[in-house]
C-alpha cells in the first residue's frame, strides 16, 4: 500500500486521484488506428469526451493527429482546428483535459483553452519550441520514450536491452526537459509502448515497470489496443483480432499496471479498467 499512495502518484498541477488513474482517450482524427474517424467533429467528439467520463475517467486526452506508423503529418492548422475547440469545451464543462500533441503551438493555445497537461509522445523532440513553451506556461507534462517518426512499425526499435535503454533515454529526456525550466515535479514519465518497439519489447517494459518508476517520476502506461496484444490473443492461424476486440486484454493490462505503481493508464474504453484499477486499489487496500 505504502508503494501505491508514494510520490510516484502525484503529479503538481494536477488532482491528486488516490489510485491509479484513468485517462480516457478522444482522436478526432479519421484515421487512428483504433477507432479510426468515429469520433472526428467537435460535437460527437465532445459527447464522446464526457461520456467517459461518466464510465468512470478522470482525465480526457484529446488528440488531433494520428501516430499510426506511416501515418502522413496533419498541418498544424487543421490539428489546431480538431483539437482546440474540443479541448475548450470539455475544460468549460470541469473535465481534466490533456492535450497530445508534439506541436508547440498546438500545446500552447490547448493550454489556453483550459487543457491541465501536455502529452507528447515525441518527448519534447519533434518540436524544438515545445519544452520553452510547457516551461513558460508552467503546465504538467507526459514525457514518452521515443525514438523518432515511424515510417515502420520497428523504425530505429534495435534494443541490446530494451529496459536499461528505455530508462537511460527517459532519463535523458527528463534531464533535457529540467534544463528547459520544466518543473520535474510536474514531469510523467511514459515507455511509449509500441513506438520503436515489437511486440516482445512492449511485454519485457511491462514486466519491468518498477524499473521505469525507479525513475522516481509518475508513470503513464498506454496500452490500449495495442499490436502487442494483438499478437498475444491471436488464433491458431496467428490473425490478430482488430483493435477494437482488445478492450479486454487492455483492462487486464491495466490491473497490472495499477498494481505496479503506475500513475495512470491511457485507455480507449473506459468502463473495464475503471474497474480494474479499483479492484487493484480495493486489494492493496486489503494489504
Ligand atoms: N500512444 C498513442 C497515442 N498517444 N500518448 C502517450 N503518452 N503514450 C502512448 O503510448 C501513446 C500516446 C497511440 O495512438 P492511439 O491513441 O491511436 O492508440
Amino acid at each position: 500500500m505504502t508503494e501505491l499512495r508514494s510520490p510516484g502518484r502525484r503529479v503538481a498541477g494536477l488532482p491528486d486521484w488516490d489510485r491509479c488513474a484513468v485517462m480516457g482517450v478522444v482522436n478526432v482524427t479519421p484515421d487512428s488506428f483504433s477507432d479510426g474517424g468515429r469520433w472526428f467533429d467537435t460535437t460527437r467528439a465532445v459527447k464522446h469526451g464526457l461520456d467517459l467520463v461518466t464510465e468512470g475517467a478522470d482525465l480526457i486526452d484529446v488528440g488531433g493527429e494520428s501516430t499510426r506508423p506511416g501515418a502522413a503529418r496533419v498541418d498544424a492548422a487543421e490539428e489546431l482546428r480538431r483539437v482546440v475547440p474540443v479541448v475548450r469545451q470539455l475544460a468549460a464543462e470541469g473535465v481534466t483535459v490533456s492535450v497530445d500533441t508534439m506541436r508547440a503551438r498546438v500545446a500552447e493555445e490547448s493550454l489556453a483553452a483550459g487543457a491541465a497537461l501536455v502529452n507528447d509522445v515525441s518527448g519534447g523532440l519533434a518540436d524544438p519550441a515545445m519544452l520553452p513553451v510547457v516551461a513558460a506556461a508552467g503546465a504538467p507534462f507526459v514525457l514518452m520514450h521515443w525514438r523518432g517518426f515511424l515510417e515502420g512499425a520497428t523504425v530505429h526499435g534495435e534494443y541490446a536491452d530494451v529496459v536499461a535503454e528505455v530508462v537511460e533515454e527517459l532519463a535523458a529526456g527528463l534531464e533535457h526537459a529540467t534544463a528547459a525550466g520544466i518543473d520535474p515535479e510536474r514531469i510523467v514519465v511514459d515507455p511509449g509502448l509500441g513506438f520503436s518497439k515489437d511486440a516482445e519489447h512492449d511485454l519485457t517494459l511491462l514486466a519491468h515497470l518498477d524499473r521505469l518508476t525507479a525513475l522516481g517520476r509518475p508513470l503513464l502506461v498506454a496500452a490500449s489496443r495495442k499490436r502487442f496484444l494483438g499478437r498475444v490473443l491471436a488464433g491458431p492461424d496467428g490473425a490478430p483480432p482488430p483493435a477494437r476486440e482488445r478492450d479486454a486484454a487492455t483492462a487486464a493490462v491495466s490491473a497490472l499496471a495499477a498494481r505496479q505503481g503506475a500513475w495512470a493508464v491511457r485507455v480507449h474504453e473506459v468502463r473495464a479498467t475503471a474497474d480494474a484499477v479499483r479492484v487493484v486499489q480495493a486489494v492493496e487496500g486489503a494489504r
